[in-house]
């Protein structure tokens, strides 16, 4: 040991200082984590930081959920985690601290924490009582690694040698026999302890992704009974900076309550018709194939969507046709909402009427081109034209029943979110990006709108308050999709907005009164600024 090192490590009665409580602490957290990421791996069952996620997500309030979608989008999940792990590594700092002086104390707190993490984990999956199995490893992770990490503090803080043995750490609860392995000792064992843990978390969060029980790509979709013609030539402008016309699988937005994507293996799924039916039934991958496939072009979007944001996609979809599906079943007269169920218990109640009034309501099973990805639903789920996403377009969908509104209630709607839910007309701009600089002179202005299953007629736009002038409008396929925009003006070099709105083929043009998306969709017109030099 050198002197230096000698100096630093004595204190007054020996005891370490507040870094070395909080690195025990924080690696005894990461012990725990790292061994419940490994059980829940090797058993297939959730982590507990996302069951801990999950009722979290399920128990904070709407408005706290629609300010986290709206302000970080797709990043609220991964937000979400961190915010957990970070608690648990506080919560580990103080545990830590503590137990130097206290070692029961700190053994005590380890308990409380699993205690309060089995019985999110107890509640929350109660369909899955081993679920709970990674937290009680994780717990007992935790302890050892918490007795192995004061033993080497112990030893290594108190600065036994040449006869300084009757010095004793802090009032004696920590006291080891002084011919300890001293600092480089303690480092040593925390650098192992770290290791493991992230060797055994590393390992856990690798083996769901075992060939096996991971699924994607396993499913051979058939060639469409009625496929559909190409995308017609002019859909997509090519105008730089404006979103494609269509979206491809990898960049489409991604909303959710699940946060770890559900994986249900296709050769065991099964959708469930019943409920006020005549003829309920139960239908598998392989007969679901056997129907006709449909294609058909829709652009999704998210009800939580702000004016100018960017929760929609558009693609071409491949599935069986959901009103098809329900008349085999005989829906009942009264029957006026059809509550989906995802793999993951998330519900979701869509009109009956609207599936079957003869718009391409799909039970989906591919996007793209390409099998459904995990994230959008693998194998199956629902697409409705001119609804938003949370009453209409159920992923890993499992279960249909045929209910009435006035009966039962689906996910959002228990939270205060609408029950009928038409995709509003918004329009958006993506050229000039906001706030970006542009030459003086002619500039480009161009955008997408959307009104699904209505049809947009009209798009204006108008600069720094001026008069409205009629954008020229792309080629689109149908209804249901959003429509490219585009337009040309002179601008002189200083400050300028630009604003756009978006008429249907109804005669409704968007509203300018602003409204949030909570509960049915945000209004408003979009307007960017950019600068001209
Ligand atoms: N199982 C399940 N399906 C779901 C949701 C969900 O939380 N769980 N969210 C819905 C919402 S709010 C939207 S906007 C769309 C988004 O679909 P995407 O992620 O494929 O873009 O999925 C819908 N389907
Ligand atoms: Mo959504």
């Amino acid at each position: 040991m050198t002197t230096k090192t000698r100096d630093d490590s004595t204190r007054p009665g020996n005891q370490p200082g507040f870094a070395v409580g909080a690195t025990v602490g924080l690696l005894t957290a990461a012990a725990g984590l790292g061994a419940a990421e490994l059980a829940a791996g090797a058993l297939r069952t959730a982590s507990p930081v996302i069951v801990v996620g999950d009722a979290l997500v399920d128990n904070s309030p709407p408005e706290l959920m629609a300010l986290a979608i709206s302000l970080l989008g797709t990043a609220d999940k991964p937000v979400l985690l961190a915010g957990i792990v970070l608690v648990l590594a506080v919560s580990g700092a103080v545990l830590g601290t503590v137990a130097l002086r206290r070692p029961l104390l700190g053994q005590a707190g380890l308990v409380v924490l699993a205690a309060a993490g089995a019985t999110a984990v107890l509640l929350r999956r109660a369909d899955d009582p081993g679920a709970v199995v990674p937290v009680l490893v994780g717990a007992v992770a935790g302890a050892a690694a918490l007795a192995l990490l004061m033993r080497s503090a112990g030893n290594g803080f108190s600065t036994g040698e040449e006869g300084e043995t009757t010095v004793p750490a802090a009032r004696g609860e920590a006291d080891h026999p002084p011919r300890g392995p001293g600092r480089r000792g303690f480092v040593r064992t925390a650098t192992g302890v770290l290791g493991a843990s992230a060797a055994a978390g590393a390992v856990g969060h690798w083996l769901p992704r075992f060939p096996g029980s991971s699924t994607d790509a396993a499913l051979k979709l058939p060639a469409p009974a009625r496929p559909l013609p190409p995308l017609p030539a002019g859909v997509d402008l090519g105008v730089p900076g404006l979103t494609p016309f269509t979206t491809p699988n990898t960049d489409f937005y991604r909303i959710d309550t699940a946060l770890s994507v559900p994986r249900p293996d296709p050769s065991r799924w099964t959708l469930r018709v019943h409920g006020m039916v005549d003829r309920p039934f139960e239908i598998d991958m392989d007969e679901l194939l056997s129907m006709p496939l449909e294609e058909a072009d829709i652009t999704l979007t998210c009800v939580s969507n702000q004016v100018g944001g960017d929760l929609a996609g558009n693609t071409r979809w491949l599935g069986v046709r959901l009103d098809r599906l329900l008349r085999r079943a005989g829906v009942h007269p009264g029957a006026d909402q059809i509550l989906s169920t995802s793999d993951d218990g998330w519900t979701c109640g869509t009109p009956t009427e609207v599936v079957m009034d003869g718009r391409d309501a799909l039970l989906a099973v591919g996007m793209g081109g390409e099998p459904l990805p995990a994230e959008h639903g693998y194998p199956a789920r629902m697409v409705v034209p001119g609804l938003y996403g949370f009453v209409s377009a159920t992923k890993w969908v499992t279960d249909i029943k045929l209910t009435r509104f006035a009966d039962e209630r689906a996910y959002w709607a228990r939270r205060g979110w609408g029950v009928r839910a038409p995709i509003k007309t918004m329009s958006r701009v993506d050229v000039p990006a906001p706030l970006s600089r542009v030459a003086s002179g002619d500039v480009v202005l161009a955008g997408v709108a959307w009104a699904q299953h209505r049809g947009v007629d009209a798009v204006e736009v108008r600069l720094d308050g001026g008069d409205w002038w009629e954008a020229e409008l792309a080629r689109v396929p149908g209804i249901d999709t959003w429509v490219q925009w585009v337009t040309e003006t002179s601008v002189a070099p200083g400050l300028h907005a630009v604003e756009v709105r978006a008429t249907d083929a109804i005669g409704a043009t968007q509203p300018s009164a602003r409204a949030e998306p909570i509960p049915d969709g945000a209004t408003g017109w979009h307007r960017i600024r950019f600068t001209a030099e």
